[in-house]
């Protein structure tokens, strides 16, 4: 019998053992793929490969919500970080220090510029920006926190007030309502009365072009998607076959929020040590993502849930993205 390239890939990728799997992933993992709706939390897309696939999707054609947000921080940043006197920024998921550049620049421009702290899960990727933002500010100072945001926030006591607690990028699309409400509610919790919540929200649209931005005609989200599985091989040890998997993005109306899904294209059984074997019939999903859409309505809900006043709020003149800024209510 002639096996399938997909079976040979799976043995190499099983023969590679891990480099030691993480306790925490396997528990989050396990409990995700025993749901009847299989889920993994989207945090699994970005190792190496994943953020340079999400770079990629940054710059696509159908993808305008980094390109939006930026336009919308160059031109409010100046003016809010002036009005502000912003001297500590503390930055949530601080993937993009592309972004982050705009508002230390207006705080330099300002003359208010003391401290930055990037907070991200990622050690080795913070060290190295910590290091090129030093360089490329000196005067500022940079203390990165290794923390994951969505379990646990905690700032550093003495930054220089106020502070600007930003969320940027559109990330908070990723948390279900309740788990939205508790970040805020946390990052509320670490305000004081003179500091200020920026946050990038994507906007409900209509939904061809939300789907759009997500099923890129390059097929780039699709590997992004796919890249999950790669990570769990290579973290875990299991055997996914990504090419047995097919990408699917659509968009709920009544959640107000756009789904990936890896789909099986076929029956299969993936083994990962340390949880077992896991089934997949033909057609049945793995959820990787939610990216959830609001508008000021939804915003205001949301802040007021979580003890924050929806304070402004800017869009571009398409109304794709906004920037919203919270205070403590
Ligand atoms: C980084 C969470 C804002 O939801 O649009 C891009 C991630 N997923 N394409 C988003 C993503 C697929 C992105 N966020």
């Amino acid at each position: 019998m002639i096996k399938p390239s997909s079976t040979r890939y799976g043995q190499a990728a099983a023969r590679v053992q891990p480099k030691r799997a993480d306790p925490g992933m396997l528990a989050e993992v396990a409990d995700g793929l025993a749901l009847p709706q299989k889920e993994l939390p989207p945090k699994f897309f970005y190792d190496q490969r994943g953020s340079e696939l999400f770079e990629r999707i940054t710059r696509l054609p159908e993808y305008y919500q980094t390109r939006t947000e930026r336009a919308l921080l160059e031109a409010w940043m100046p003016e809010l970080v002036a009005r502000l006197g912003t001297r500590t920024l503390v930055e949530l998921g601080a993937g993009n220090a592309e972004k982050s550049r705009i508002i230390l620049d207006a705080m330099r421009a300002a003359g208010t510029a003391e401290l930055y702290v990037p907070i991200d899960v990622s050690a080795t990727f913070l060290s190295q920006t910590a290091a090129r933002l030093r360089r490329e500010y000196p005067g500022l100072l940079v203390e990165p926190v290794v923390a994951d945001i969505s379990a646990e926030l905690h700032l550093p006591r003495r930054a220089p007030a106020p502070a600007l607690i930003a969320f940027i990028g559109g990330t908070i699309g990723n948390f279900y309502p309740t788990a939205a409400i508790r970040l805020l509610t946390h990052i509320r919790d670490a305000m004081a009365p003179g500091d200020r919540f920026l946050m990038g929200v994507d906007l409900r649209k209509d939904v061809a072009k939300i789907e759009a931005a997500y099923n890129d005609a390059q097929g780039v989200t699709a590997e992004f998607n796919r890249n999950m599985l790669r990570v769990l091989n290579h973290e875990l040890g299991a055997d996914f076959d990504p090419a047995a998997f097919d990408h699917r993005a659509f968009y709920d109306r009544t959640a107000h929020w756009i789904e990936m899904h890896l789909v099986a294209s076929r029956p299969q059984q993936v083994m990962i040590p340390g949880i077992g074997v896991v089934q997949f019939a033909e057609g049945e999903t793995l959820r990787t993502e939610i990216s959830a859409k609001y508008d000021k309505a939804s915003v205001g809900d949301l802040y007021r849930a979580a003890g924050l006043r929806l304070e402004a709020w800017r869009h571009d003149a398409d109304r794709l993205f906004a920037l919203t800024v919270g205070s403590p209510a």
